[in-house]
């Protein structure tokens, strides 16, 4: 399938009926006419590379999922089809919408059962880059929930497109083949840690490898290049669908300038020649076409590259082999994109300390929220609509935390003891032992996840439970 568009046929696609666009792949059946959107979760076999072919599930018979075009404030009918033998939740991340079509079991959303249908109607806001991804928790599964390709991008129109860009691009990362492993990976940007922290005797535990890399479900150089003409200004919107990883990408001889994160347009965009994305963030990016060549953009990290995670840039009537070169060492800053004004103070301020228990050689590490894992039977922390709370996400571990918040967006106020303003995000990345504020105003009431997106954090603890009323 391809996720390149034209200027052109992205303006067409924009114009269809309910605004909805499903590019590529085979639209599922209907029970009862054709919805809006139909999305059938079911085995696919995909080629990630030559002559290597991986059995997993996904949407509509494809990884990624088909793209899904929707239009801010324009009500759809979906339909949610499950040829798998074990039930599913559809989750429309990034997105405010009712609890119960959000798609998180602890929500009490709506799931699609085994060989189930489900329809019901949402209503697409606010606009931007948005994902559906599998809300399942697959603990030791690792054929289940974000491990698979069970992710495809959601777009959803603004009710005006400023428009200043030649061509869209979507680009979505995962990883495949993922297997149990004691090997942590390093994180160069972890603080120092609290004069509190006493050393945990208990050796680590579990950690996921992967042995293929993909972007839109292809290794490095065996899909098709993004075809690119000099002069072009490329909007990239980048999706990272990984289960557990978070990642930095870059394209040599070009820089990003940053103008959305998490699909919200940021106060202040900026160039940067290294983009970061914790596992379910998005960057929309810019890039200026002036270096003609045939180029990788891929991540810095040279074992994963070889792996697959990268995709060949290719400028008209340019050939020869892909051009990579190492990228400046530039830490990722969220404030380089923020405003510098005083943001109002919060009615109140809710501390979540994020903590971790090893799980000894051979079992699963579990992690806390203020000093205690999910407890399914706990009463959710009550919040009051039209209230402004300053969360604090303050990481007492050494390992980075993609923490997400569902159906809302928040805004960050303090990262790393910079104050900045106006980024409104729904998951930000705080490395270890490292401390981000962020401010929300609970928009929709109902029950509202908080947890990490690494799929194994948020399985083994790593959840808080919300009722906004
Ligand atoms: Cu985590």
């Amino acid at each position: 399938m391809s996720l390149q568009t034209t200027r052109r046929n992205f303006l067409s696609g924009a114009g269809l009926g309910a605004g909805l666009m499903l590019a590529g792949c085979r639209r599922g059946g209907t029970a009862e006419g054709p919805a809006d959107v139909t999305l059938r979760i079911g085995n696919v076999l995909a080629e990630i590379a030559k002559d290597h072919t991986i059995s997993t599930i996904g949407y509509n018979g494809c990884v990624p999922g088909p793209l899904i075009r929707l239009r801010e404030g324009v009500p759809v009918t979906v339909d949610l089809f499950n040829d798998t033998d074990a039930p599913e939740l559809v989750h429309w991340h990034g997105q405010i919408i009712p609890a119960d079509v959000d798609g998180a079991e602890e929500e009490k959303s709506l799931g699609v059962a085994a060989h189930g249908h489900l329809r019901y109607r949402l209503t697409p806001s606010p606009s931007g880059a948005r994902f559906v991804h599998s809300h399942v928790m697959p603990m030791a599964d690792l054929a289940r929930g974000t491990y698979t390709g069970q992710f495809a991008f959601v777009y959803i129109e603004p009710k005006s497109n400023p428009g200043q860009y030649d061509q869209e691009i979507f680009l979505a990362t995962h990883e495949w083949e993922p297997y149990f492993t004691t090997a942590e990976d390093e994180d160069e940007e972890t603080g120092p840690p609290p004069p509190q922290q006493k050393k945990d005797e208990t050796p680590n535990g579990w950690e996921i490898g992967y042995q293929r890399f993909t972007i839109n479900g292809k290794c490095l150089g065996h899909g098709e290049p993004v075809r690119v003409k000099e002069g072009q200004r490329v909007l990239f919107h980048i999706l990272n669908a990984s289960a557990t990883e978070n990642i930095k990408l870059v394209l040599p001889g070009h820089r990003f300038r940053v103008v959305a994160l998490d699909g919200n347009a940021v106060p202040h965009p900026a160039l940067v020649d290294v983009i970061e994305l914790g596992t379910a963030e998005r960057v929309d990016a810019v890039v200026e076409m002036r270096n003609p060549g045939v180029w990788i953009l891929g991540t810095p990290k040279n074992d994963d590259r070889a792996n697959g995670m990268g995709i060949v840039v290719e400028y008209a009537n340019r050939s020869g082999a892909p051009r990579w070169t190492a990228p400046p060492k530039t830490p990722w800053d969220y404030t380089l994109f923020g405003e510098s004004r005083v943001t109002p103070n919060p009615d109140e301020t809710i501390p979540l300390v994020f903590g971790k228990i090893n799980g000894g050689t051979g079992a699963f590490n579990h992690w806390t929220i203020n000093g205690k894992s999910y407890d399914p039977n706990a009463e959710p922390r009550l919040l009051h609509k039209g209230r402004r709370y300053r969360l604090i996400f303050d990481n007492h571990t050494d390992d980075a935390h993609p923490v997400h918040l569902h159906r809302n967006s928040f805004e960050l106020t303090n990262v790393w003891g910079k104050p900045t303003a106006g980024v409104m995000k729904d998951v930000v990345l705080v490395k270890g032992f490292r401390k981000i504020e962020a401010d929300v105003t609970p928009a929709m009431d109902g029950l509202t996840l908080f947890h990490c997106h690494q799929q194994l954090h948020m399985d083994y603890g790593f959840k808080l439970l919300f009722n906004v009323v």
